[in-house]
């Protein structure tokens, strides 16, 4: 016989988002002055042929092949500075509150305020994210502690799908009965581990903390709320979207700034493998819930390029995307790892009504694709 399991609503969003803006023209810009340090600096091993020549990069390219127009970033000057290209941070002790935990406390409180919650009915915290500033204690453990909640919390990692993977976490969570108020926090400073100095992927990234909570409907207060029908999450391995950061790099003497420290991918590559992944995980996963991809209101897709998510809204409904079917934000976020389908349901759901129901669906590296039907009370 089948559990039945009380029903559980995500009750508020929260955003947080950094204070600066990188157009696509400032950012081409610095890369051009980088490359043609560069080239000048290396102009005899390039003349004997030993090095190739770096070329410049054009906001034509980005915003034809992204869509993304500029990005948001932590911290700015050291990102354009062509002699640095990566943020400047400057360390904390150990005793004060880390960047991640912060963000993630900002976006936390506002999702707090939107469901009418304080940190002390928080009993779970998940912090999930596509890399963590450090390696323990949990960021998670620490964000519990600054908003006051109780229970327990861990750290995520599923790269881009870190927020619905997390979702689903929580959802079952709740609904077993395990915790009765759990806060997902993604912090995404993807701008610390981006590889600014390669024209490939320079574009491609930026900063931002999203947050949601997740409650039993019999608990929740807040004016907003949209009941989970189910959460659907599915990996398949590949090293196109891969960085070899990690805790064994020292022993490996690897150079610091080696080129696979850092996010690297065969874009290509990953745009013509995933989209008919995630169009198909998608149809399945209403397929189980009874439901047609025709009769959603609204789709949350992950936020990694313009043309990818209107080739999976083509596969899904049979039209072109239109911005009210499935939302763009990364025009002006650019892509946030896991954040970026969160961001689309935070900003894109006022407008819908009472039983109108739509999937958020993150894709990104592992593979790995989650997708979470939602619909509204
Ligand atoms: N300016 C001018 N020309 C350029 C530039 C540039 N900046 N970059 C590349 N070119 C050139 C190339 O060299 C190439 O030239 P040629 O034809 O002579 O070889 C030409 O333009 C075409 O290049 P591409 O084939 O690479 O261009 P695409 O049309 O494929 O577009 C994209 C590149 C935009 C990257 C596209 O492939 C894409 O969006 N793919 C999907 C990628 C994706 O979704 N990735 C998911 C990553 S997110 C994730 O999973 C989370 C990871 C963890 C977060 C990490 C945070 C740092």
């Amino acid at each position: 016989m089948q559990a039945s399991f009380p029903p559980v609503v995500i009750s508020g969003t929260g955003l947080y988002r950094p204070p600066h803006v990188i157009t696509n023209a400032e950012l081409v810009e610095a890369f051009n002055r980088y490359a043609d340090l560069q080239n000048e600096q290396h102009a005899a091993e390039i003349a004997a042929g030993e090095r190739a020549a770096l070329t410049h990069s054009s906001v034509e390219f980005i915003e034809k092949a992204s869509g993304i127009k500029q990005r948001y970033v932590i911290e700015k000057d050291g990102v354009l500075d062509p002699t640095r290209m990566y943020p400047r941070f400057t360390p904390r002790g150990d005793e004060e509150l880390s960047l991640m935990a912060e963000i993630a406390v900002d976006a936390a409180k506002k999702a707090l305020t939107q469901a009418g919650k304080t940190g002390a009915d928080i009993d779970a915290v998940l912090c999930s994210s596509a890399n963590m500033q450090r390696a323990y204690p949990a960021m998670a453990v620490e964000i519990q502690q600054a908003l006051g909640a109780g229970g327990y919390g861990f750290d995520m990692n599923v790269a881009c799908s870190s927020a619905t993977f997390a979702l689903e976490q929580a959802f079952n969570a709740v609904r077993t009965g395990a915790s009765k108020c759990v806060l997902v926090v993604n912090p995404e400073i993807t701008s610390a581990h981006l590889e600014w100095r390669d024209r490939d992927c320079h574009f491609i990234f930026g900063d931002v903390c999203t947050a949601l909570i997740v409650e039993r409907a019999d608990t929740a207060t807040g004016p907003d709320q949209w009941e989970i029908l189910g959460t659907q999450l599915a990996t398949q391995f590949s090293s196109n979207i891969r960085n070899n950061f990690g805790f064994m790099n020292r022993a490996e003497d690897r150079a610091a700034d080696a080129r696979d420290l850092t996010f690297y991918q065969e874009g290509r590559k990953v745009f013509k493998e995933v989209v008919p992944m995630a169009a198909a995980h998608i149809e399945t996963h209403l397929g189980k819930l009874g439901l047609e991809p025709t009769q959603m209101r609204r789709y949350w897709l992950h936020q990694a390029n313009q043309g990818m998510n209107q080739l999976v809204i083509k596969k899904l409904v049979g039209a072109d995307a239109g911005d009210d079917v499935a939302p763009l934000i990364l025009n002006e976020y650019a892509n946030t790892a896991s954040a970026g389908s969160i961001i689309a349901f935070h900003h894109h759901r006022a407008d819908l009504k009472p039983g109108d129901a739509g999937v958020i669906c993150s894709f990104g590296a592992g593979y790995s694709i989650g997708s979470v039907v939602v619909r509204k009370r």
